[in-house]
């Protein structure tokens, strides 16, 4: 089989990109290792910026969005007891930001690539990828026990963090720049009501909680817990509790609480690659990078990958030029290590370090009371909130 660019994975980033090259006439193939169902069920990003809006406005997939997405206007800080209110809008000239869930927008993108009759092939096992130091990049794969073979112009990796692209570059031509935290975020998913109509960030001393939402009747809620915790050993009271003793007494009494649709932990890390092309293989969204999903960049900075390589790709093939191809890269990290150094900045803000001790908290209560009291300062948080232009 021969395709002009093979896609590897169906998140986000892999989807998006098949659909705009297709926008533009240019043919992929999409290999995803899971298949369509499990890949909806995983429940991840829930806050989408002005950039990603207008770009899935442009893939021509944003018609439910529209209608049934959540426009926010500004969010809430939590600390010593009480609530802040960070407005967006009045901070930075009218912008805001969407609450849409990653879900929704893999399922409509999934949608528009099946009525175009376009190809995925889902469950593709033992993908491995060959030759991209050439004009004639090879994907092979395996699919019901039998070997294919995909011959292309390009690859592109949008295999997530722990996918095969990356890893098939030699160690010599990457570079890694990599952050663990000493904690992670155990989210919950329910049809309850949200506590409150906007989103609330938690400094409590018993550690950080984030109050977000899917819908008037969906919530989702996360702790920051101890990585040695397991999401099984949690229990959906003890959950709401926890969640309970880390918000302010309006807010608890507000919580309406109901069985858990999904519970699971997710680990918090900084990593970027350096260079994100490596010949005729291109890396995009969290494959390249991942950030702490504290200021809810993770998507957005795929999306504008994705964005940066459908453009070099449409000027590759309509343009005979390779000027986009080549500065794909730099694009790319430039605002990728913003919105690094930005997750980093809210992550550290906000959370309980085991090791902070008692200044570390002292210095996060000075930095959260000038960050509502200045104006300056809430509106450096707003303008990266709502997402940096491009
Ligand atoms: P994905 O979504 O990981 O998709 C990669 C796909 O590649 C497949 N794959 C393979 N396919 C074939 N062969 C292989 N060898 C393969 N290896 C892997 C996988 O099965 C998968 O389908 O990456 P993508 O598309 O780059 O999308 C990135 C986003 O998923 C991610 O950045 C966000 O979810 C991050 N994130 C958030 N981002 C935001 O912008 N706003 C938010 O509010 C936000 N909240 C979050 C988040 C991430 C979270 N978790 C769980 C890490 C909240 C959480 C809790
Ligand atoms: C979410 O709704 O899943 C969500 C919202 C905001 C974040 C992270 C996750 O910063």
């Amino acid at each position: 089989m021969r395709t002009q660019v093979a896609i590897i994975g169906a998140g986000p980033s892999g989807l998006l990109l098949g659909q705009l090259l297709h926008k533009a006439g240019i043919d992929a193939v999409i290999l995803e290792r899971q298949s369509a169902d499990y890949v909806l069920s995983r429940i991840r990003a829930g806050v989408l910026e002005q950039v990603t809006t207008d770009l899935l406005d442009e893939a021509g997939v944003s018609q439910r969005m529209h209608a049934e997405g959540l426009p926010h206007t500004g969010f809430d800080l939590l600390f010593q007891g009480s609530r802040h209110r960070i407005d967006l809008q009045a901070l930075t000239g009218g912008q805001k930001v969407m609450v849409y869930g990653q879900t929704e927008v893999t399922r409509d993108l999934m949608e528009a690539r099946q009525a175009a009759g376009l190809p995925t092939i889902y469950e593709a096992s033992d993908v491995s990828i060959h030759d991209f130091d050439t004009a004639t990049p090879r994907v092979r794969y395996q699919k019901d026990g039998a070997w294919h073979e995909l011959t292309c112009d390009f690859i592109a990796g949008c295999d997530g963090f722990h996918g095969v692209c990356r890893a098939s570059v030699p160690a010599g031509a990457i570079t890694e720049y990599e952050k663990v935290y000493p904690f992670g975020w155990l989210g919950l998913l329910s049809d309850t009501p949200p506590v409150h109509h906007e989103l609330i960030y938690a400094n409590s001393p018993r550690g950080f909680a984030l109050c977000s939402q899917r819908s008037a009747t969906r919530s989702r809620y996360y702790l920051q817990v101890p990585l040695t915790e397991r999401a099984d050993q949690w229990t959906d009271d003890a959950f709401w509790a926890e969640l309970r003793k880390r918000l302010d007494p309006q807010a608890a009494e507000a919580l309406v609480t109901g069985p858990s649709l999904e519970k699971s932990i997710a680990p918090l890390r900084s990593f970027v690659t350096e260079p994100m092309r490596f010949g005729r293989l291109f890396l995009a969204g969290d494959a390249a990078h991942i950030v702490p999903p504290t200021g809810a960049k993770g998507l957005n900075l795929a999306a504008t990958d994705v964005k940066y390589l459908s453009s070099s790709l449409i000027e590759f093939y309509q343009e005979q030029s390779s000027a986009g191809i080549d500065h794909y890269s730099q694009r790319c990290l430039q605002r990728i290590w913003k919105g690094e150094r930005f997750s980093w900045w809210f992550t550290s803000l906000i959370h309980r370090f085991p090791d902070g001790g008692a200044i570390g908290q002292k210095l996060q209560d000075a930095e959260l009371q000038y960050l509502v009291q200045s104006t300056a300062a809430s509106t450096a948080l707003a303008e990266n909130y709502v997402g940096l232009p491009l």
